[in-house]
């Protein structure tokens, strides 16, 4: 990339202040690697790489406690979503401390904070007239006493026989189908055959937004240049076009629904975990004593706010969420950033199959680090991210990447320059006087040579982490670790330490920089 291509696109993307999202994991178990690679890594490349560039960045995080796993979950181990949430909450965040991943503020969605947020967010689409009551026949399993979520109806699949369809979709022939569709419908939970009951639910009218959606995709689009898999999602799903989505559900464990004749349900777990992102920020502003500066993030339409996350997200941070905002910011003077760019990632799989707990396949990030230092994960997640097509993780290229690149190139090349400079120059940075005289000509590595690999590395690199080309960009800093440790070797410093110091300084000087 040339200098003026770079300065075009660092300047395209000049914003007085970044606020970065990561997907929150659910607390329904612990983090893999898989999670890592789908945003949290990417999400700290990126903000590590502005904060660098001494931008204001501010980066949030924490665990979507509520939807009916943890509810099930708790069932199973005889004990309360609560516990199970505080246990997983801890691992999560512990995790992603010894990843070294530098979360603002990992917050949680239990929290009154989030509860009260949520429920002001609510009550503003409803009492504007937004959200509309329906009456319909949903599944229940009179042995638990619950409506089923669709997803926990199975039964046979009416298009192409396949007794283990579910309720939103059958995963064989990838027919979307209503639980009622499913021939000898079962409840997933106790295995009973389910009756229909009716119900009353809220629904958000998602199709009323979807040529406000396109038109805000395509304007991002040509600001912030969003990634082709994105924009593959988001048009087949405008394809289809979008329904109306029930933002209630009847359910006890989530946020409850501040309404009469409401008080047994709660907000779809999605309706309440995208506002996560705002409670975290507000949890953050009160921790560090300012409690209004969440504002400048989310109130300011001259943020850049960028979201991170996996595939099976897009839907939900591309057209849920922008239409939910889009919704307050109609009824409401204070109006909330819409994603700038959602550059969401493909799957990692791990051995050439899905990560997978039921399975037991797959490797969790506590256990990876009680073996291993974060930077060997680090690096070759990085070198692997599924950015453009599902990646695999696997332990010979984790081993391969660990020894023969970031030992054998970077390690060695930090090592040998560092020993060199400590055992010759006393530990300082030799200064390099007769710099112009004794730049070096001719063919192979020179002085100058680095010098122009170093600006043009750090240029090209930084070009590919603004636009969220994470792998590319980590590939053009080992590349310049490559021509230095060429220029290490061609330039011969043990040899001109003896017979000309200031030749050795120079080189020295360069390598540290
Ligand atoms: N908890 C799904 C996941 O962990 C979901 C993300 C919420 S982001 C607001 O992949
Ligand atoms: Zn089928």
């Amino acid at each position: 990339i040339s200098r003026s291509e770079c300065e075009r696109r660092f300047l395209k993307s000049e914003a007085p202040r970044i606020l970065v999202t990561a997907a929150l994991p659910y607390a329904n178990g612990k983090i893999h690697l898989g999670h890592l690679a789908g945003a949290g890594l990417p999400a700290d490349i990126y903000v590590r790489f502005q904060r660098s560039m001494k931008r204001d960045v501010v980066f949030i995080c924490g665990s979507d406690e509520h939807g009916v796993p943890i509810t099930i979950t708790a069932e199973q181990e005889k004990t309360t979503p609560q516990a199970i949430v505080d246990r997983n909450h801890a691992l999560n965040q512990a995790a992603f401390a010894k990843l070294g991943v530098s979360y603002d503020n990992y917050s949680r969605t239990s929290l009154p904070l989030h509860h009260e947020t949520v429920k002001e967010f609510f009550l503003s689409l409803y009492s504007a007239g937004v959200l509309k009551e329906k009456q319909e026949k949903q599944f229940f399993d009179e042995k638990a006493n619950m409506f089923l979520p669709d997803r926990y109806v199975e039964g046979t699949c009416p298009v192409c026989q396949n007794p283990e369809a579910r309720g939103d979709q059958c995963e064989r022939c990838g027919t979307y189908l209503n639980p009622v569709d499913l021939i000898g419908p079962r409840s997933k939970i106790t295995g009973a055959t389910p009756t229909l009951r009716e119900t009353t639910h809220l629904y958000f009218p998602l199709g009323a937004y979807q040529e406000k959606l396109q038109n805000y995709i395509d304007q991002a689009d040509k600001r912030d240049g969003w990634k082709d898999n994105v924009l593959q999602y988001c048009g087949s799903w405008f394809r289809e076009g979008l329904q109306d989505r029930a933002v209630t559900r009847d359910l006890s464990w989530g946020v409850k629904v501040p309404l009469k004749g409401f008080e047994q349900k709660v907000l779809y777990v999605w309706f309440d975990a995208v506002l996560g992102y705002i409670s975290s920020t507000k949890e953050w502003s009160g921790k560090i004593g300012q409690p209004d500066r969440w504002k400048q993030y989310w109130l300011d339409e001259s943020t850049k706010y960028v979201a991170f996350l996996g595939k099976d997200n897009v839907v939900f941070h591309c057209i849920v969420f922008p239409a939910m905002l889009m919704a307050w910011n109609e009824h409401n003077t204070a109006r909330f950033v819409l994603p700038a760019n959602v550059p969401a990632n493909e799957f990692l799989n791990f051995e050439g199959q899905k990560f997978s707990k039921s399975r037991g396949w797959g490797i969790d990030v506590d256990d990876f680090l009680d073996v291993f230092p974060p930077d060997t994960l680090r690096y070759t997640l990085t070198m692997n991210l599924p950015e453009y097509r599902d990646a695999d993780f696997y332990w010979k290229d984790f081993q391969a990447r660990t020894n023969n690149e970031l030992a054998d190139i970077l390690g060695n090349f930090v090592n040998r320059t560092l020993t060199f400079a400590h055992g010759n120059f006393g530990g300082n940075v030799p200064a390099a006087p007769r710099i112009k005289e004794l730049f070096t000509r001719g063919p192979g590595s020179t002085d100058e040579s680095l010098e122009n690999e170093i600006r043009s590395a750090a240029d090209a690199a930084g070009a590919l982490f603004e636009q969220y080309r994470f792998k590319d960009g980590t590939l053009t800093v080992m590349n310049l670790v490559r021509f230095c440790n060429k220029y290490f070797n061609d330039l011969q410093p043990w040899k001109s330490l003896k017979n000309d110091r200031e030749r050795c300084a120079l080189t020295i000087n360069l390598c540290l920089q």
